[in-house]
């Protein structure tokens, strides 16, 4: 109010308006309240230079600018911090019109899938019309006010054009509950034209009052803990899978306290990695195509699966042929509808860390008890997964090169509590689903909901914005590296160590043993020149020095082939301020052994080639055999 009792306002542009509001938001969950959106990622061009950047570099005091190398990237930086800060925070992402804006579509995709909270703010041709088509524009032939950012409606869950200033007093509030639901939080995107971005308006002064917005944890109904209690009951051979939504909900105490009072073995998936923070008996490690044999045996003989803050991918259900009981009943926590009733669960519609502690309490009251003979036969799983490691993987082979399954134990060796190992695409995240050790506070995060190469090195910057002290690992393929090694570049001008382990395979080699398996001869997956007499990529292969490539961007860089210099390397680079990149030269085809479960990848029904068709023949068979429907 002014002296004379009427509601101020303050006249600013949107975007000086979209600046101020967006620092004085916040979240709260259990009493921790931080900044909801602490700083903004941007790209300048004309459609938001004198918008957005405008407002802030006048009013950006208290939202710092962070400067990235490209658009796609910054989303994936977004994503990677508000993963690691357990969607409690996120940042907002700006871009230009047009490329600018497009470039952001790959970040959504993978942040809307793996369920994480982005902001994104792409500008957009002129409201006015006026002096149209402007640079960049797309001129759509019968749908005149469609622009490019149209292209993020399916992969947000909330889009407003802003296209007058006033807009932002409904469209921003409404962004800010999006990111902060659990069940409904993603990508929001905020599109706001180049000329409103400018443009003034009376905006009133308590819109920019600080404002906490609660991350609520919503309670499961009684009767579905009831009904889930009867299942436990009855069950002989129950087991837990541990999906992102046990880490976004810090679930991971009451995952632990369930599994070892009442004798339930747990697995994870990819989101999930490492919700099992402590030694247990009942750990089996990962679930599903990437996972540990003690996972996949466990998970074949379940007669009850109850998945925890998980979307069931295919790659966690081995395409839905790895429940083989007859009967098999499933349970599922989730606080989005959506995966809660999959599978023909009892569903239970929560948060991961309350459903828990319900099912505890209920299992206990039902006189639920631990089945040692069970116990034992978890025991022997798991063993048994241990052994095969030490026989098939871990003992060295003096004329091979290092393999990635020792290239991970040397990494989980030399990590410490508080450091975390960050994986996205290429056999590096499936790797460190069945061998990371994630006890001792040694965090690994994996993104394979998208599974997308260029993810790993700017997820790691969002990591390190989360997380001052401890290393960040980046562990990746030399696949990844080439397609997005730039932001490099932004780690050493922000001064945000990150250290890059680059496993050197020559090539997309987890994509050439998958063609091998299914289609059955090599093409186009490895780094190779192309050969004249057959045209094809099958020369010598390519000598690309990575190293010298990171030491151009600034950082500091190693090459080593024994696990012995990883090692070395590896305690040096935690003494060096700048980041690091080590280059592991790597045996190109020697895989860490996994399930042994499959995967629905059909070879060609037609080909001329008679492996083909065996494969085609062999593909048809286990799809008959193993694939079920559950509902
Ligand atoms: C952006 C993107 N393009 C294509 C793919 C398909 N793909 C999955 S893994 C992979 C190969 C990755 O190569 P590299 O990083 O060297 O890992 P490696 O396979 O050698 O373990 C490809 C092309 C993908 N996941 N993401
Ligand atoms: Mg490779």
């Amino acid at each position: 109010m002014n002296a004379s009792g009427k509601r101020s306002n303050v006249r600013l542009t949107m975007a000086q308006a979209i600046v101020r509001y967006l620092a004085v938001q916040y979240s709260e969950r259990d009493a921790h309240v931080q900044r909801l959106v602490p700083a903004m990622f941007g790209i300048f061009g004309h459609g938001n230079v004198a918008g957005l950047g405008q407002a802030l570099e006048e009013l950006g005091r208290d939202l710092p600018y962070y400067q990235p190398c490209n658009e796609q990237a910054m989303v994936h930086m977004a994503s990677g911090f508000a993963k690691a800060t357990c969607r409690r925070q996120t940042l907002a992402c700006a871009s230009s019109i047009g490329p600018g804006s497009t470039n952001m579509l790959t970040g959504a995709a993978a942040a809307v899938i793996n369920r994480l909270p982005v902001l994104l703010l792409p500008a957009d041709y002129y409201a006015t019309r006026h002096q149209g088509p402007v640079l960049q524009q797309l001129e759509h032939p019968v749908s005149a006010d469609v622009s490019v950012n149209d292209a993020f409606r399916p992969l947000s869950r909330f889009f407003d054009r802003l296209s007058r200033p006033e807009q932002a007093l409904t469209a921003l509030p409404e962004a800010m509950r999006v990111l902060t639901d659990p069940a409904e939080t993603g990508v929001v995107t905020l599109a706001i034209p180049q000329d409103v971005q400018s443009q003034a308006y009376d905006y009133p002064e308590l819109f920019f009052e600080k404002r906490i917005w609660r991350i609520e944890r919503r309670m499961p109904h009684p009767q579905r803990i009831e009904e889930a209690v009867a299942l436990l009951k009855q069950a002989r051979r129950p087991m837990i899978i541990a999906g992102g939504g046990v880490l976004y909900s810090e679930a991971c105490g009451e995952l632990q306290a369930l599994a070892d009072t009442f004798g339930i073995p747990v697995s994870e998936t990819s989101a999930g990695k490492g919700a099992m923070r402590h030694e247990s008996p009942m750990a089996l490690g990962g679930q599903g195509v990437t996972g540990t044999s003690a996972a996949g045996r466990i998970c074949a003989a379940a007669d009850l699966v109850i998945a925890v803050g998980t979307r069931l991918t295919d790659f966690t259900t081995a395409s839905q042929s790895c429940f083989n009981h007859p009967e098999v009943k499933f349970i599922g926590i989730n606080v989005a509808g959506h995966d809660a009733f999959k599978n023909g669960a009892v569903p239970v519609l929560s948060d991961a860390r309350e459903a828990l502690t319900a099912l505890h309490k209920g299992a206990q009251a039902a006189g639920i008890k631990a089945d040692p003979a069970y116990g034992k036969e978890i025991q022997q799983a798991c063993n048994q997964w241990h052994d095969s490691l030490e026989t098939e993987v871990f003992t060295v082979v003096p004329e091979e090169a290092m393999n990635q399954s020792q290239l991970a134990k040397v990494l989980n060796g030399v990590a410490q509590a508080g450091d975390t190992v960050i994986a996205a695409a290429g056999s590096p995240p499936g790797d460190l689903l069945s061998l990371w050790d994630a006890t001792g506070g040694r965090n690994c995060h994996l993104e394979f909901g998208y599974s997308c190469m260029g993810y790993e090195i700017p997820a790691g910057i969002g990591v390190r914005m989360s997380q001052p002290t401890g290393e960040v690992f980046v562990y990746l393929g030399d696949g990844g590296y080439l397609m997005n090694p730039t932001e490099l570049v932004t780690s050493i001008q922000e001064n945000l160590k990150i250290t890059l382990v680059i496993s050197e395979n020559h090539g997309f080699q987890v994509i050439r043993r998958l063609q091998m398996g299914r289609a059955g001869n090599s093409f186009g997956n490895e780094f190779r020149a192309r050969d004249p007499q057959s045209n094809r990529l099958e020369g010598d292969y390519l000598q690309i020095d990575f190293a010298k490539n990171a030491e151009a961007f600034g950082a500091r860089a190693w090459r080593v082939s024994t696990q012995d210099a990883l090692a070395n390397a590896l305690a040096e680079a935690r003494d060096e301020p700048r980041s690091c990149v080590i280059v592991v030269e790597t045996e190109k085809q020697k895989w860490t052994p996994d399930a042994g479960v499959w995967w629905d990848v059909a070879p060609a029904e037609v080909s001329q080639d008679p492996v083909t068709t065996k494969m085609r023949e062999e593909y048809e068979r286990d799809r008959k055999k193993l694939q079920r429907f559950h509902y």
